[in-house]
């Protein structure tokens, strides 16, 4: 029998870039701003799935003569220098949030942890985590990279009239990315997994997924307008806490388990111990992930806002999705005072998200 080929050419990321600034111009630095995005993902899915053959797995361990000493995986710092590399074409990009991880003296160049660009061409400044689930990558684990899109916040709207010279400039950068996920105007992430997904949305429209072809070297459109299950089966969060759960969210996942919650049919447990790629799996089959506070160890949970939730928090919504943090209502809400603050997050089907909220209640 023939062959059922898919011969219709799907439109690459690039094309369909092109087409949203026919349609309006003023989306160019947007365009820009993905497609330097775009260039450095491409990179990082080759060191990825390369790794293990060119030595490029583990940690990168350096001392100092005096002796001080960092380590990190060495894709961390690939990635990070990837990233920056592609985002020097738009504007200035500083690694001036060193990962949480890494001893701040450490030379700038071998900080691995977020990246703060801001474009030189456009009021943008892109909040970026390289290389989210790193410590996956050795055990072939999917990893990504997630990405977040503000206006810089013009000093005089907000009253203090903050000159570069009062300000230290990378203070100033971290300051201007400190806004809650509801101000982003895009946001998205890379997963780099048994396909390379680049799944994103922008202020307008709705969530859009581009796969990387391997032998064209493109991100072709996959999904055209990626929307959450309204109702899952699944729920997704690391039960190693849970002795240290509150009980509105241990009586939740409790009830999933027995078939008592709403839909009187168990939930089944998928966990991978990668944001993304527990996220992006909810996203497309429904359901709730979750990163709660405990009493153990997490207070806040164990995900970082800016860099991780927030962002996967806005794509999630977007794409008809609901985000909340368990405290004081929805995580787009949040604004984060530090770059580094964590927050715990539930966040998925508007249904499941829904009936926990019912147990916050109680
Ligand atoms: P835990 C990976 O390090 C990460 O930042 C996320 O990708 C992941 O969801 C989380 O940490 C896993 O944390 O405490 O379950 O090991």
């Amino acid at each position: 029998p023939q062959l059922l080929v898919n011969t219709k050419p799907r439109i690459t990321l690039t094309r369909f870039l092109s087409n949203i600034v026919k349609e309006d111009p003023e989306a160019r630095d947007m365009e820009s701003l993905l497609l330097s995005i775009q260039m450095a993902c491409k990179t990082i899915s080759n060191l990825v799935n390369r790794a293990g053959l060119a030595n490029d797995l583990g940690e990168q361990n350096s001392d100092y003569s005096d002796g001080r000493f960092y380590s990190m995986k060495r894709l961390d710092l690939l990635s990070t220098i990837v990233l920056k590399n592609a985002l020097q074409f738009t504007g200035k990009c500083e690694c001036v949030a060193p990962g949480p991880k890494v001893d701040t003296e450490s030379p700038a160049e071998h900080q691995p942890g977020v990246l703060i660009a801001s474009a030189l061409d456009s009021n943008y400044v892109t909040v970026l985590d390289p290389l989210d689930g790193s410590g996956n990558a050795d055990a072939s684990i999917c990893t990504a990279t997630v990405f977040g899109v503000f206006e810089q916040p013009n000093d005089e709207e907000d009253g203090e009239a903050t000159t570069a010279t009062s300000v230290d400039d990378n203070e100033k950068l971290v300051q201007s990315v400190l806004q809650p996920a509801k101000n982003m105007k895009a946001a998205g992430y890379c997963l780099y997994s048994s396909a390379t997904v680049l799944v994103f949305t922008l202020d307008q429209g709705g969530v859009y997924g581009f796969t990387l072809d391997p032998q064209l070297q493109e991100f072709v459109l996959t999904h055209r307008d990626l929307s959450i299950p309204k109702r899952g089966n699944v729920y997704s969060c690391n039960e190693a806490n849970s002795e240290g759960w509150a009980d509105d969210w241990k009586s939740y996942v409790k009830s999933l388990k027995l078939g008592q919650g709403e839909t009187k049919k168990p939930y089944a447990l998928r966990y991978v111990g990668s944001m993304v790629g527990d996220i992006h799996r909810t996203l497309l089959y429904g359901g709730i992930f979750a990163y709660p506070s405990d009493s153990l160890r997490h207070p806040d949970g164990n995900l970082q806002l800016l860099y991780k939730t927030a962002p996967m928090a806005y794509v999630v919504h977007r794409a008809g999705g609901k985000a909340i943090d368990g405290r004081t209502g929805s995580l787009l809400e949040v604004t984060p005072e530090r770059v580094h603050q964590k927050s715990p997050c539930f966040m998925g089907s508007p249904e499941d998200v829904e009936e926990f909220e019912k147990y916050l209640q109680q």
